[in-house]
C-alpha cells in the first residue's frame, strides 16, 4: 500500500463499501471480487443491473463481474502500468482532464505528462494486448462520469512493481478528479478480516500502531514512556527477507503467530529449507500446520468465536468480535498466551484484557483515540476518529490530502521479473477459489468446501490442452526453475493462451514450489502473480492407471 500512501498520506480504502454501490463508473482490477470479496461484488452487480452504473474490468481471466462489464481489459499479466498510463494519455488528449482539480489539489502534474508520452493507445496494445479501441472507451467512460471509483486487490499489488501499479492508479483518480468526494477514490479490497487492523496496531517492520514511523525519535521516545522500555530504532525485516535471513544464519529464532509461511510464502522449497535450519521456531495457531509440525514448540490458540477483540475491516470500520465459545482443549486466546509469555520474560504487560488493550490503543494512536468499547457497541467506527464524540471518516481525503497536495509519481512499465522462455514457456499466475481460503487449514476441514473444491486444479487455456493432448481433469506437471507439482487440468478460455492459473490453496499441490521470491523494492510484496513454468502431460504409464489384473475392478482413478 506504499504507492497510496505516497500519493495521499494513507495506504486503505479512500472510501467506505456503502459508496460503491451509488458510483457511476466501477473500474475493478486485479481484483476477483465475486469469488474473494463477495459482499462487496453483490453491491457492484447491484449497481449495475439496478442504477445502471457501467463497470470496467481489467484483468487477463474472465472474472465472474466480466459478464456485467461494458469493458472488459485483457490485460497481458504483469503490464498494468501500461494501460493505466494509457488511460491518463487518452484522458489527456481528449481534453477530459480535471484540470481545476489538478490545479488545486495536486502537485507535479508536467512530471507525469512528460511520461505519457510513450503511452499511446497503440503502444499500450502492443506492450498489453488491449484493443486500443477499448483502451479509448474506457477512458471515455472514466473521465466522464459524474462518480467514478477504482476497486483494486492482489492483482495489482503482487508484483515487483506492484507499489509503481498502485502509484499509476493513483495517478488516475487524480487526473480525472475522480477522489475526495463520495462514490470515488482509489480502494485497495484488504484480504483477510483483521488486515487492516493488524497493519493499523504496527504489525509492520518500520512503524507502531498508527503508523508512527520507528526512526522518528519523538515516536520511539512515546513509546518507551508508555512502556518503560527501551525500544529500537531500526526498521525490520518483512516476511520474506525473514525467511532469507534465517538461510543466512542472521536470525536464529522465529515466532510465527497465524501464518502457514511453508504453504503461502514463496519459493516454498527453500522456505521448508530456512525453517528447518531455524534454530528455534514457535508456532501459535489454531490447528498443527505444515509449519506448526516443523516448530520446536506449538502454543495452541483460540480461534475468532472463542475469544473477545476487535477485528479493523477493509473499509477502515472497527468493530467489537465477542466470544461465543470457550477454547477447547489446551487452547487459550492469542492475547493470553502473549501475556503469560510476558510474565515469563519478566515484562509487566499492563494491558491484560482486551477492553484493556484497546484503551492502551487509544491512548498512543491518533488515529484511533476516540475509539472506545462503549462506542464500537453498535456498528462500530471508522478511523480517523481522533477523540471521544468524533464520529468517524467514512471517506479520507475530502477537500485536502493527509499529506497536503495529492503528489503526481511518474512511472514506467517495467516487464515482470521472470518472463516465459522456450524452456519455459507459459505464464503462471496464482491466486484463490471461492470455495477454498489461503492455505485451507480451515476450509480444508469443512467437508461442504472440499466437496466442492476437492483438488488443485490449473486453469489451461483449450487451445493449449489441445496442443498437449490434455483432457478435462487430468494430471499434469507444472515446473519452475524452482520446483515441480502435479495439479489436475481445468480446461478454460477463462484464461488466455499461453497463461495458466492455479490456487495455493493445497498442501499436496503446493503452487508457491513454482513461485519465486523476487520482490516489489518498497513494499517488499512478492511477485505471486507473474512466473514462467512448463507443463508435462504425465500420461497413461506415470500416472499409474490399474493394472491389467486391477482394471476388471475398477476403472476409478488412483486419487
Ligand atoms: N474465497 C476466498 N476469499 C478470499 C481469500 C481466499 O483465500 N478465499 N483470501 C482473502 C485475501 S487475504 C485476499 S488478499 C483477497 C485477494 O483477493 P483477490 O486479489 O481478488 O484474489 P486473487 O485470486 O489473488 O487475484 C486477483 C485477480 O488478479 C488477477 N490477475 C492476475 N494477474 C494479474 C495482473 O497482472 N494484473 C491484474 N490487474 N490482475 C491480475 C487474477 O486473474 C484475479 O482475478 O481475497 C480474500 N478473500
Ligand atoms: N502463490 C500465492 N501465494 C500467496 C498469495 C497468492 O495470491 N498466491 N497470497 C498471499 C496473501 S495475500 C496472503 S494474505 C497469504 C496468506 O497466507 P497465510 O496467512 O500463511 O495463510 P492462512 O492459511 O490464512 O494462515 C493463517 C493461519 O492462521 C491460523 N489461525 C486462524 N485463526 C487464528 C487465530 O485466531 N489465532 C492464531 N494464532 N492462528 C489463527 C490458521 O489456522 C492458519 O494456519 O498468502 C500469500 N501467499
Ligand atoms: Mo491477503
Amino acid at each position: 500500500m506504499a504507492g497510496l500512501a505516497a500519493a495521499f498520506g494513507s495506504g486503505a480504502m479512500t472510501n467506505s463499501i456503502a459508496e460503491i454501490e451509488a458510483a457511476d463508473i466501477i473500474l475493478v482490477t486485479g481484483s476477483n471480487t465475486t469469488e474473494n470479496h463477495p459482499v462487496i461484488a453483490a453491491a457492484i452487480k447491484r449497481a449495475v443491473t439496478r442504477r445502471g452504473a457501467r463497470l470496467i474490468v481489467a484483468d487477463p481471466r474472465e472474472i465472474g463481474l466480466v459478464r456485467f462489464a461494458d469493458v472488459w481489459l485483457r490485460q497481458r499479466p504483469g503490464t498494468d502500468v501500461a494501460w493505466i498510463n494509457g488511460l491518463i494519455k487518452v484522458i489527456l488528449d481528449e481534453g477530459l482532464l480535471n484540470q481545476a482539480f489538478i490545479d488545486e489539489r495536486t502537485e507535479n502534474f508536467e512530471a507525469l505528462a512528460r511520461v505519457l508520452d510513450a503511452y499511446s493507445p497503440d503502444r499500450v496494445e502492443s506492450i498489453t494486448g488491449i484493443p486500443a479501441a477499448d483502451l479509448v472507451r474506457a477512458a471515455r467512460l472514466y473521465a466522464g462520469a459524474g462518480a467514478a471509483t477504482i476497486l483494486y486487490a492482489m492483482g495489482i499489488t503482487q508484483h515487483t512493481n506492484g507499489t509503481d501499479n498502485v502509484k499509476a492508479l493513483a495517478n488516475l483518480a487524480m487526473a480525472a478528479g475522480q477522489i475526495g468526494r463520495a462514490s470515488t477514490g482509489v480502494n485497495p479490497l484488504r484480504g483477510q478480516n483483521n488486515v487492516q487492523g493488524a497493519c493499523d496496531m504496527g504489525g509492520l517492520p518500520n512503524v507502531y500502531p498508527g503508523y508512527q514511523v520507528v526512526t522518528d525519535p519523538s515516536n520511539r521516545a512515546k513509546f518507551e514512556k508508555a512502556w518503560g522500555r527501551p525500544l529500537s530504532d531500526q526498521v525490520g525485516l518483512t516476511v520474506v527477507e525473514i525467511i532469507e535471513a534465517v538461510d543466512r544464519g542472521e536470525v536464529e529464532g522465529l515466532f510465527i503467530l497465524g501464518e502457514n509461511p511453508v504453504i503461502s510464502d514463496p519459493d516454498s522449497n527453500h522456505v521448508e529449507k530456512a525453517l528447518e535450519k531455524c534454530g528455534f521456531l514457535v508456532v501459535q495457531d489454531i490447528f498443527l500446520t505444515e509449519t506448526a509440525r516443523l516448530a520446536d514448540v506449538v502454543l495452541p490458540a483460540g480461534c475468532f468465536a472463542e475469544k473477545d477483540g476487535t477485528f479493523t475491516n477493509t473499509e477502515r470500520r472497527v468493530s467489537r468480535v465477542r466470544q461465543a465459545v470457550d477454547p477447547p482443549g489446551l487452547a487459550r486466546s492469542d492475547l493470553d498466551i502473549l501475556v503469560d509469555l510476558c510474565a515469563r520474560f519478566g515484562l509487566d504487560a499492563r494491558a491484560r484484557t482486551p477492553k484493556a488493550v484497546m484503551d492502551e490503543i487509544a491512548s498512543l494512536t491518533p488515529s484511533y483515540a476516540g475509539i472506545t468499547y462503549p462506542r464500537l457497541a453498535g456498528d462500530g467506527l471508522t478511523w480517523p476518529c481522533p477523540h471521544r464524540t468524533h464520529p468517524g471518516t467514512p471517506i479520507l481525503h475530502q477537500g485536502r490530502f493527509s499529506r497536503g497536495l495529492g503528489l503526481f509519481s511518474p512511472v514506467a512499465h517495467q516487464e515482470p521479473a521472470e518472463s516465459p522462455s522456450p524452456q519455459f514457456p507459459f505464464t503462471l499466475t496464482t491466486g484463490r477459489i471461492l470455495y477454498q481460503y489461503h492455505t485451507g487449514t480451515m476450509s480444508r476441514r469443512c467437508e461442504g468446501l472440499e466437496f466442492m473444491a476437492p483438488a488443485c486444479q490449473a486453469e489451461i487455456h483449450p487451445d493449449d490442452a489441445d496442443r498437449m493432448n490434455l483432457a478435462d481433469d487430468e494430471p499434469v506437471t507444472i515446473a519452475s526453475r524452482r520446483g515441480q507439482i502435479v495439479a489436475r487440468t481445468r480446461i478454460t478460455d477463462r484464461v488466455p493462451p499461453g497463461t495458466v492459473f492455479v490456487p495455493f490453496h493445497y498442501a499436496e499441490a503446493v503452487v508457491n514450489r513454482l513461485t519465486h521470491a523476487a520482490l516489489d523494492p518498497i513494499s517488499k510484496i512478492p511477485e505471486y502473480k507473474v512466473c514462467a513454468v512448463r507443463m508435462e502431460k504425465i500420461g497413461p504409464a506415470a500416472e499409474s492407471r490399474p493394472s491389467a489384473l486391477e482394471s476388471g475392478a475398477s476403472a476409478a482413478s488412483p486419487e
